[in-house]
């Protein structure tokens, strides 16, 4: 049993003891599913080394039920607690909005038990008449729906991307292989994948494909052929990989990196040309000269454009820009210096500041932002005023004992329903950098969550609004704001916005960062890691800067620590 099962099977554990209304019990077991979700090794080896328990979250009694897991591929706590609860009483826990009380009454009253039941419930107007199902209930269950089955479908770019990179490098070291590269959506680092596309070049296609259909992580194949192969590795992700001949990589990595709307584009003006863009080259219709193939800058130059950088292969403007040689200069993933919003285990993360300096300083990086969570955030067992001084003190005694590092002493502040912070000014006044992000009243008006940025943008202490639109990818949409508004107050207020790269949030956006940076606001990348392993997502935030055009000088990473911390002082 893989690591993504065994997640699926305590998140639904979690979700029944909190049916039985067992709290704190439910929330270990969600705890230690987040915590597995995103192990960089197998619970299979973890196990084999007996550290099972030395996992973050992991205790004696849930290390006993992983083990059971292993071993027998079963659970018999899980067959126990499922006999207690009818069938797809669960399924419509999966929607947003719907919790145990809601999957309860939906059940008992009108014998709900499926996704899709729920959805000619919600048609025919069945659910009004029940206490807490108005009509704005109705079109969240809608909309709830609606994510479910897209989130369904689509992987987290953070999730997809170091499967697929091994998978890469497993391709590398067969011997009958020549080239590789990612491919789709993947290599132009798209927010979320359908499927993983790989294009490798070989002269012993065959060879190639039996190779790939029996590796290790491969589950089941779909298609095995002699240039395209499908399969489904073991964590369910889709992988098409393709072989072509070595003078094609480039015109097929174009190719099948799309976009289509992209790649729809640029054959419109190989046409006007009058010659031909396929998946296998650049040709002159009539006299069938080959301009271009093997390699995929030489395709873009022979059609008299700039070369375009897989991210911005959107349509969205980038041909344009590349003929008339105007692309901007795209911020590069080895120029950050720093991190800029991390957690400890001051509050919910689960290392101590000077591990997160190891870590972060193994990423080559040259600073970090401490950024632990503040009172009021209980679930996070947030910070005191008093605890950030104290915490600023053990701050100062790692510097003077570092060297070519910085650890840059800040708080993510809670920004309360009227858009007061829950730190007093005094102590915002002591940090080097200031966070302010919303956790709470997510529900309210588009007005009043609007006012409530604006009014920490207007606090003098406030450097940077994290996580600005507050989505969770294809689990919460966004809370409603005027972002327009927003950038215009930060960019004249000097307030930066976060690019927020944990791997379900990416918020801002790719659009909305190129937004923020057409109305002059620079932005702030934070990996967000609440432990070591963590800290890699900060490429994820690269990823969208890239997508959203932005340039070295548009993002504060890029900054050395002593021009960060000046552009920091308001
Ligand atoms: P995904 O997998 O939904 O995240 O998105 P992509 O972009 O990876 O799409 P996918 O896997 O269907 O196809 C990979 C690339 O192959 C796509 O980006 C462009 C190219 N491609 C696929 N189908 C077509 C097509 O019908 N026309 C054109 N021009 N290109 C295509
Ligand atoms: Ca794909
Ligand atoms: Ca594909
Ligand atoms: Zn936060």
């Amino acid at each position: 049993m893989n690591n993504l099962e065994i997640t699926q099977i305590f998140y639904e554990i979690a979700n029944l003891l909190e049916i039985k209304g067992h709290k704190f019990r439910s929330r270990a077991y969600r705890r230690a599913a987040q915590t597995i979700e995103t192990l960089p090794e197998t619970l299979l080896d973890i196990s084999n080394r007996g550290e099972l328990e030395k996992i973050p979250g992991v205790g004696f009694n849930i290390a006993a039920k992983i083990q059971e897991l292993l071993d027998t591929e079963k659970l018999k706590y899980l067959k126990r607690l499922r006999r207690e609860f009818p069938k797809g009483l669960l399924s419509l826990m999966e929607i947003e909005g719907i919790g145990p009380k809601k999957a309860l009454i939906l059940h008992r009253k009108l014998n709900i038990d499926s996704i899709d039941k729920l959805e000619v419930a919600v048609k025919k107007g069945k659910l009004k008449d029940f206490k807490g199902f108005g009509e704005k209930t109705e079109r969240n269950i809608l909309r709830g729906i609606a994510m479910f089955r897209r989130g369904q479908e689509r992987i987290l770019l953070g999730y997809a991307l170091p499967i697929a990179v091994k998978v890469r490098e497993m391709l590398e070291m067969c011997s009958a292989v020549k080239r590789v590269s990612l491919a789709g959506s993947i290599r132009r680092r798209k927010e979320t994948i359908g499927d993983v596309d790989i294009l490798v070049t070989s002269e012993e296609a065959l060879k190639v494909m039996e190779y790939f259909v029996t590796l290790p992580q491969v589950n089941r194949v779909m298609v095995q052929g002699e240039t395209k192969s499908t399969v489904f590795l073991s964590n369910d992700f889709k992988v098409d990989l393709r072989v072509v001949e070595d003078r094609s990589f480039g015109a097929a990595l174009q190719y099948f990196t799309g976009s289509k709307e992209h790649n729809i584009k640029l054959r419109e003006l190989a046409l006007k040309k009058g010659w031909k863009l396929s998946e296998y080259d650049l040709q002159d219709k009539k006299s069938g000269r080959i301009l271009a193939g093997e390699n995929e800058k030489s395709i873009y130059n022979a059609l008299e454009l700039d070369y375009v950088e897989p991210e911005l292969r959107e349509n969205r403007g980038e041909i344009k820009k590349a003929l008339e040689k105007k692309l901007p200069r795209l911020v590069r993933y080895n120029e950050m210096r720093g991190d800029l919003h991390v957690h400890t285990e001051w509050s919910d993360g689960f290392n101590t500041i000077q591990e997160m300096v190891i870590g972060a300083k193994r990423l080559g990086l040259e600073y970090i932002a401490v950024c632990d969570h503040s009172e009021t955030l209980r679930v996070a067992h947030g910070l005191s005023g008093e605890d950030l001084l104290r915490q600023l003190e053990k701050v100062r005694n790692i510097n003077s004992e570092i060297e070519e590092f910085t650890v840059l002493q800040g708080v993510e502040v809670n920004i309360k329903t009227d858009g007061s912070l829950d730190v007093e000014d005094q102590i915002l006044n002591e940090m080097d950098i200031v966070i302010a992000s919303i956790h709470s009243g997510f529900k309210q008006s588009k007005e009043q969550v609007t006012d409530r940025l604006l009014t920490a943008i207007h606090n003098e202490y406030v450097n940077v609004i994290g996580h600005p639109t507050g989505r969770l990818i294809n689990r919460r949409e966004p809370y409603q704001v005027d972002l327009p508004k927003i950038f215009d107050a930060a960019a004249e207020q000097g307030v930066f916005m976060e690019i927020n790269a944990f791997p379900n949030r990416l918020d801002l956006s790719d659009i909305h960062s190129q937004n923020a940076k057409d109305s002059n606001v620079k932005l702030t990348i934070g990996s967000d890691a609440h432990k070591i392993d963590q800290l890699g997502f900060i490429e994820l935030g690269v990823a969208v800067a890239r997508r959203g055009w932005l340039r070295p000088e548009d993002v504060c990473n890029t900054l050395t620590v002593e021009k960060l911390k000046k552009v920091l002082r308001r």
